[in-house]
């Protein structure tokens, strides 16, 4: 299988642990002109124009992350990542959905000030944000916690995979769990798996790199994708002349649904 990713994508990471936990043979490209939103060679991959995609054979790729994760689990459903019992089945939804949405937008908008040096007037502001509402959710991750140690059942598994990599990625952007606590030591339980120390050690690789992106944006070699709950988070944070600024600079970009018409 081929997977376009980039080692520092979230969604990415949960690819990539769930294939390693399995055993499952993969190799990783970057697609061509990446966080540009732009190649019709990869539009055919995924018209989103987002990694990760999954290359399952010539007829077929896959994109989104939760979609990804559905097919290896149906395919390949050993060793099992969702347990069987139908509420803990639901409460890995409930804990992707939740780390997808809200969670990501977080990590995504700390990326925005740090690396796209997005509104240095307001960076404090918006950090400040962040960071409160990072401990809110991490609250919340905490209390999911079970006796077991890990999120969703006996074992480590699809709940936990979920979520890893945005409580890894806040403690990049200096929000990790709080010191002492069942969240912290419930991530470096994960940390220690080798699935995940692998792909955890491929994204803290990127952070030297991202250094680089803000002139990148410049150049207009960038276009960066305020989607969804990112759009949400970068208003409600009070970073509205952020995504008003990016529009009057073409470089900030929405969903194409051109891409979709081939
Ligand atoms: N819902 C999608 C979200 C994927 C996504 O937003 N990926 C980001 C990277 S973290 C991306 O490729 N954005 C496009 C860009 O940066 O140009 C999933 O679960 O896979």
């Amino acid at each position: 299988m081929l997977l376009y990713d980039h080692p520092f994508s979230p969604y990415g990471q949960k690819v990539r642990i769930m294939l390693r936990e399995k055993g499952l043979a993969f190799t990783q490209a970057m697609p061509p002109g990446v966080g540009s939103g732009e190649g019709d060679d990869y539009a055919r991959h995924n018209p989103r124009m987002e990694v990760p995609a999954l290359v399952v054979d010539d007829n077929a790729t896959l994109y989104d992350s939760t979609v990804i994760l559905e097919y290896i689990e149906d395919a390949h459903p050993l060793p099992a990542m969702r347990p069987a019992d139908p509420l803990q089945r639901a409460r890995c939804r409930l804990i992707e959905e939740v780390c997808d949405t809200h969670y990501e937008a977080i990590n995504w908008g700390l990326g925005e000030i740090r690396f796209f040096g997005r509104a240095p007037d307001k960076a404090e502001a918006l950090r400040a944000s962040a960071g409160r509402e990072t401990a809110q959710l991490q609250n919340w991750l905490e209390a999911q916690i079970q006796d077991s140690g890990w999120l969703t059942g006996p074992d480590f598994g699809w709940g936990d995979l979920c979520a890893a990599p945005y409580v890894m990625m806040s403690g990049l952007f200096g929000f990790p769990p709080r010191s002492g606590s069942r969240l912290e030591a419930w991530l470096e339980r994960v940390r220690a798996r080798p699935s995940v120390a692998e792909t955890f050690a491929e994204a803290e690789a990127q952070v030297e790199p991202m250094a680089q992106v803000a002139a990148f944006l410049e150049a207009g070699l960038f276009k960066r994708q305020y989607r969804d709950h990112r759009l949400e988070w970068m208003i409600r944070a009070g970073g509205l002349d952020v995504v008003l600024d990016g529009i009057a600079k073409d470089n900030v970009r929405f969903t194409d649904l051109g891409k979709f018409a081939g």
